[in-house]
């Protein structure tokens, strides 16, 4: 059985990184079996999660997970959608990957109040007195990588706008429609759906969560995609499980 590698949950939501998040609804969406594993960080090959084990073979980054499942196991996971919207799908999830994702970091890990109530708790598992020096190391560290990005050079005001203008491109896009390209899930509802779901969560104050709040079809399609993938759940970040 595959092996999905985790952080395992964490401020309400499935996982506390939506990429791993991402790697459980393609699974799910793909209809493989699989089992979790939070012990897997310190091995990751690219020193980030998720990656997988299937049958000996390991896989890491989310989207070269997606295509080793469609090779492997001869799937399609964008069947329903013809070329050019199959085009739109990979700008979309490229847009909220490369660039709203590390908005949304930004909030978490540079934010004070958000870091005490959010990755500051990675780090209880740090015994004392080690744990202060660590979690400024960590913490300086992904501020690091945040400026090497390009978000981080931005005035948190211009950083939160960009993240905003794709929060509301996302909306926009999504309409009315039940999942992000029509009425069948594709591979792209599984990165709209958890950092859609990661902007809305109600642990961290942020004007991508308001703005994401503003967007009821945002919140009616997190609670769809929860209640189709997550079943055992009754919410996620506040949105109902309702289809
Ligand atoms: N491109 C990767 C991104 C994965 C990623 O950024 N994972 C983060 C969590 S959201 C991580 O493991 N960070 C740990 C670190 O950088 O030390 C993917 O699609 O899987």
């Amino acid at each position: 059985m595959i092996s999905l590698y985790v952080f395992g949950s964490a401020f309400g939501m499935p996982d506390p990184s939506p990429f791993v998040m991402k790697a459980e609804v393609l699974l799910k969406i793909a209809g493989l079996p699989y089992k979790t594993d939070p012990n897997g960080f310190n091995k990751a090959p690219k020193g980030k999660l998720p990656y997988i084990e299937d049958a000996g073979e390991i896989v890491a980054d989310s989207t070269i997970i997606r295509w080793h499942l469609e090779r492997k196991y001869a799937l399609d996971l964008d069947a329903a959608i013809a070329p050019a919207e199959r085009a739109v799908a990979w700008a979309f999830e490229k847009m909220i990957e490369d660039n709203l994702y590390w908005v949304i970091l930004g909030d978490r890990w540079t934010n004070d109040a958000n870091f005490a109530k959010g990755p500051a708790n990675f780090f209880k598992r740090v015994p004392m007195p080690l744990r202060p020096v660590i979690t400024r190391v960590v913490r300086r560290q992904v501020r690091q990588s945040i400026k090497a990005q390009g978000l981080g050079r931005h005035s948190a005001e211009d950083a939160h706008r960009l993240g905003i203008r794709s929060i509301d491109a996302i909306a926009e896009f999504l309409g009315t429609k039940p999942y992000f390209m029509g009425p069948s899930v594709c591979g792209v509802d599984a990165t709209v759906f958890a950092f859609v779901a990661h902007a809305l969560c109600p642990v961290f104050d942020s004007p991508i969560r308001t703005a994401a709040q503003r967007h009821d079809n945002l919140k009616r399609y997190v609670g769809r995609m929860t209640a189709r993938y997550y079943p055992q759940l009754d919410e996620i970040a506040g949105c109902k499980a309702l289809s």
